[in-house]
């Protein structure tokens, strides 16, 4: 080995070191909304394991899907004095106070999968989201070429209110509807990204619409509410999949087995690994003073019936969905 390589081996080796040193003593706060879909279970899974990965120490606090729970904790992260903190905002609006006690107290903050309304882009680091009006896009586009010319009056089932991901999925979509004449938004009502939730507004929305013959296609904001809709759906008489087309977002494993027996159609992918990103942009700030954009956007892939969902299914377990 050339003495130049040896050098930098060395150099890389050294540096590895300086950040596993790093790492080794940072901790890091995570103010988590709570556990209302397969997506966020898993997401506070992988954000475990990629603490330990990096010899990170990280401090969980569940909000139960209340803002207030969460400016609590983000307060008590700070007297704590941790390193830096994450926050999956359950809500856009109403951070600007805590988040500027964070900023005085020098502690950077990162948003995960989810973004705030701010005034002042200061208050966070950067944030680690999909681009959630595209996702809604996305889900609009495979329905308006699966349905061509076909009237196909749709009900939506949004995420929580006020919540960015339920903003933004409703944008992308209602773009694409407004671009079709065919397609026809006819209800519209939050499920609050639950199973539950999701099944008993699509019980009403059949139930509106004269048991639901009518309806051509159901887009839910996740796929939690799907699967509960898919439920109601069948109770109801109908074939969810084939009567009503049934298109959402996350890609969870559970509605890849509504996949497998014909009782769902698309879904577009969410990675639950937001932490991964998150941890390395601390990482390289505390490190090396790296300043990271303020978007670092992760990937959205729509899978169908026809990308083998047994495959896709099997390939998601052991995630913590
Ligand atoms: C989206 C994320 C959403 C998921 C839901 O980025 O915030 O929250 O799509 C979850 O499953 O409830």
């Amino acid at each position: 080995m050339s003495t130049l390589t040896r050098l930098a081996v060395l150099a890389v080796a050294g540096l590895s070191a300086i950040s596993a040193a790093q790492a080794a003593d940072l901790t890091v706060g995570f103010s988590q909304i709570g556990s209302e879909s397969g997506w966020r279970a898993a997401e506070t899974t992988v954000t475990k394991s990629e603490a330990e990965a990096r010899g990170i120490t990280l401090k969980i606090a569940d909000a139960q899907q209340k803002q207030e729970n969460q400016i609590k904790a983000i307060r008590s992260f700070v007297a704590q004095g941790v390193d830096a903190i994450f926050v999956a905002p359950v809500v856009a609006t109403g951070w600007d106070t805590v988040l500027s006690e964070a900023k005085d107290a020098e502690i950077p903050v990162v948003l995960l999968d989810r973004s705030i309304e701010t005034t002042n882009p200061d208050l966070y680091l950067t944030a680690v989201t999909s681009d959630t009006v595209h996702e809604g896009r996305v889900a609009g586009e495979w329905l308006a070429k699966t349905v061509g010319d076909r009237d196909c009056p749709i009900v939506e089932l949004q995420g929580t209110v006020g919540s960015s991901p339920a903003i933004n999925r409703k944008k992308g979509f209602d773009e694409v509807v407004a671009a079709h004449d065919n397609l026809k938004l006819i209800r519209s009502q939050t499920g609050d990204f639950t199973r539950a939730k999701g099944k008993e507004v699509m019980e009403s929305f059949l139930k509106a619409e004269g048991g639901g013959k009518s309806i051509c296609a159901l887009y839910a904001h996740n796929d939690d509410m799907a699967v509960g809709a898919i439920q109601a759906i069948k109770e109801a008489g109908l074939k969810p999949g084939q009567d009503i087309l049934v298109v959402s977002i996350d890609a969870v494993p559970d509605i890849f087995k509504a996949m497998m027996d014909g009782e769902a159609n698309a879904t577009v992918e969410l990675t639950p690994n937001m932490a991964g990103p998150a941890f390395d942009a601390i990482l390289a700030f505390k490190d090396k003073g790296t300043v990271p954009p303020k978007w670092i956007q992760t990937e959205s892939k729509l899978y169908t019936q026809a990308d083998d969902p047994a495959a896709v299914y099997k390939s998601k377990q052991g995630l913590g969905y």
